[in-house]
């Protein structure tokens, strides 16, 4: 197709129901969508591999929206395409449960590859998409048989490569040559404040370069040819060994075709208005009224055909891969589907055995590794790494391989780059294909937590093992001891936060987070040792419900909740407490999100109400107010910690077993005087306790 004049006009296709939609839901972002609708406009119809009718299709290429303002360019797209988006699906744009959310919404958009809005997370999701390709590749494709091939395409603006993230996954894509990625950039010289030279003034070219990109730079943004010219140019060299990603930098003006605002802030990020509506369908030469678009406009941009074929081309071919290895061909399209292998659940059981019977303690990273040893084996999907802190995380399993730029693996060395390394997990999980997890410390969560949202609104099977998860890491100090991340992650609405407290709760909490395929999950686990439980023979479903009565002690008047490594230290207070006449109930708390989602019922019945309760933590106390009450106690660290081997600082922040007695004898009296009824007279209270 080189008719400049027809791909103009469908540019302005583009253009004008961004501008349409966003001025009727008065509410957008017209200046990305109508500075980028050339370039688009030639991706989407001369090389982009998709097929409306199938948007799930394994080998399609993907598109990432990395500037997410800019959605209504992804829905003109999406709908002019013929995928499942109606125009009056554009007609309620940014409504209430329509189907072009502000920003795009995966899951919510036929189309939709993944969530964007926070500016260079969407580059990090490319490049995991990308990365997950290449792995895919190198594992299944057999020669003449390439049914994994596709290209990553992102688009991105000045804020995205503004970000800090953007370098973390700009310099490992580089590093991995991942040759396949292909990022345009809208380089309009305007971000929200005005003309971006006051605070951008980088050397792009030279900056990509650096990080072992291919740059294609000075393109017109506003010219098909020399557009698809450099886009011929990044996929030409995509499929060599030695290939790099590539940057197409294209010079744009943001809002083209509004006569007043192009070029300016002020079409950024609000409706032009209906005059400048007006004098833009002039300059524009658009005859038609909003939402109308020309038969001969939507003939040429229907994909539907072209994407069938594509499709059917590569499941021609997937059947002749079928016929010459279908074990290979099976576990392709179980992956796919995100099933896991029969086995799993027999793995799981030798490996819960196992851990049952162990008499040793262990630190539950040690375990967490432990449960890979035994599981990784047996999961080619499981796609692990770490920030650089391999050997403390003990994220690497016997027998994984280190993946380099060589050499394909299941283990990433991210290098120092948690941001990166989330957002490329988010990207890796969307793809398909594998199972992410990666490690860091439990501090630097606050890295990359805003990629663990994401993946959290994503509802993204990726598992963040978070080690060094308290006080108890000791010496390293407060820098690297976390007080609020156990509390402030569990906020996040639909990821499980995980503190197991020994090696049997450490190998169910692997066993949900990799079967809970629609959530993500966060592994806290410890630095030091933690005690060695006694556990009930049901105790994997019981661990699974995230609460769990622990251990009955007497007849209970008190009841002590703990996760992680204190659920150890109430077990010894639980004893002391019983040897001074006070009986106790000992819940272990390892998820609360999935403790809150269990029954009422089964809620009561592990959290009686009449009881007091005492939480236990080594983090921030006021989380556990929702589970002990106004009348209830937490012991906790509400302030930053100090330097000092871990026992001492359990002296020092007084989280020892005979601390913890104490205050449970405490909350006992207190709860005695609150409720005279209650028969305190049938056991002794000793207050001091030590
Ligand atoms: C992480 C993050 N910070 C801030 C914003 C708010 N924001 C949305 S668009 C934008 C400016 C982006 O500039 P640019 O990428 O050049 O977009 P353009 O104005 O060219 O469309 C900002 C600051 C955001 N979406 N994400
Ligand atoms: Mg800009």
């Amino acid at each position: 197709m080189n008719d400049i004049a027809l791909q103009t006009r469908m540019a302005n296709a583009l253009r004008l129901l961004t501008v349409d939609a966003i001025e009727r839901a008065r509410s957008g972002h017209p200046g990305a969508p109508m500075g980028m609708a050339d370039i688009a406009q030639v991706l989407w119809t001369r090389h982009l591999k998709h097929d409306p009718g199938e948007p799930q299709w394994p080998d399609r290429d993907r598109f990432v929206l990395s500037n997410g303002h800019a959605s209504m360019l992804l829905y003109a797209l999406l709908h002019l395409s013929g995928y499942d988006l109606p125009i009056s699906e554009l007609m309620r744009f940014r409504q209430l449960h329509s189907k072009t959310p502000g920003h795009p919404e995966v899951g919510i958009t036929p189309g939709v590859e993944t969530t964007t809005g926070p500016l260079g997370q969407g580059l990090g999701n490319a490049v995991g998409m990308a990365l997950a390709e290449k792995l895919l590749a190198a594992e299944f494709n057999r020669p003449g048989l390439a049914i994994v091939d596709h290209h990553t395409y992102v688009f991105v603006g000045d804020g995205c490569l503004m970000e800090g993230i953007s370098h973390e996954a700009c310099s490992l894509a580089g590093t991995l040559r991942l040759s396949k990625l292909i990022a345009v950039y809208d380089d309009n010289g305007i971000s929200i404040d005005g003309e971006v030279d006051g605070w951008f003034n980088d050397d792009t070219q030279g900056r990509f370069e650096a990080y072992g990109w291919n740059v294609i730079a000075d393109v017109d943004g506003h010219d098909p040819d020399a557009i698809d010219a450099a886009l011929r140019q990044a996929r030409s060299q995509a499929g060599d060994a030695n290939g790099k990603p590539t940057l197409i930098c294209c010079r744009t003006i943001i809002g083209r075709g509004s006569p007043n605002k192009a070029g300016t802030e002020a079409v950024h990020g609000a409706p032009l208005g209906a005059d400048e509506i007006a004098q833009t369908r002039g300059q524009l030469r658009w005859p038609h009224a909003a939402f109308e678009i020309p038969d001969d406009l939507r003939r040429a941009w229907d994909a539907r055909e072209r994407g069938a074929d594509a499709r059917t081309q590569w499941q021609r071919l997937f059947a002749r891969y079928e016929k010459s290895h279908p074990e290979l061909a099976k576990d392709f399209m179980r992956r796919q589907r995100g099933e896991l292998p029969e086995d799993f659940g027999h793995q799981v059981q030798a490996l819960l055995d196992r851990q049952l019977a162990a008499t040793t303690e262990t630190a539950t990273r040690k375990a967490s590794q432990q449960a890979l040893d035994a599981l990784g084996p047996h999961l080619p999907e499981l796609l692990g790494g770490s920030a650089d802190l391999t050997g403390s995380n003990l994220t690497q399993f016997k027998g994984s391989r280190s993946l380099t730029r060589d050499h394909a693996g299941n283990y990433l060395h991210y290098g120092v780059r948690e941001f990166g390394m989330a957002a490329a997990m988010n990207g890796i999980a969307l793809h398909g294909g594998y199972i992410p997890y990666g490690g860091t410390f439990l501090t630097f969560s606050d890295y990359s937590r805003n990629a663990v949202r994401m993946a959290a609104l994503m509802k993204l099977r990726v598992i963040h093992v978070f080690t060094h998860d308290s006080i108890g890491l000791g010496e390293d100090g407060p820098t690297h001891q976390s007080v609020e991340h156990a509390a402030s992650l569990r906020l996040i609405p639909g990821l499980d936060v995980w503190r197991p407290a020994d090696a049997v709760e450490t190998a169910v909490a692997w066993r949900c987070a990799i079967e809970q395929r629609q959530a993500p999950s966060a592994l806290l686990l410890s630095r030091q040792n933690t005690a060695v439980l006694e556990h009930a023979g049901d105790a994997a479903d019981s661990i699974a419900r995230g609460g769990y009565v622990l251990r009955e002690l007497g007849t209970a008047r008190v009841l002590l909740m703990a996760t992680g490594s204190e659920v150890g230290i109430a077990s010894a207070a639980q004893q002391l407490l019983f040897e001074q006449g006070v009986g106790s109930r000992l819940v272990s708390m390892p998820c609360t999100s999935r403790f809150d989602r269990q029954s009422a019922d089964y809620r009561r019945r592990v959290l009686p109400p009449e009881l007091p309760a005492l939480a236990i933590e080594a983090g921030h106390p006021d989380f556990w107010r929702k589970y002990v009450g106004r009348c209830g106690a937490v012991m906790g660290v509400d302030r930053f910690g100090e330097s000092a081997p871990a026992a001492e600082l359990y002296r020092w922040f007084k989280l020892t077993a005979g601390d913890v007695a104490t205050s449970a004898h405490e909350l006992v009296l207190e709860h005695a005087k609150a409720h005279p009824r209650a028969p305190v007279e049938d056991f002794e209270i000793v207050l001091s306790c030590n």
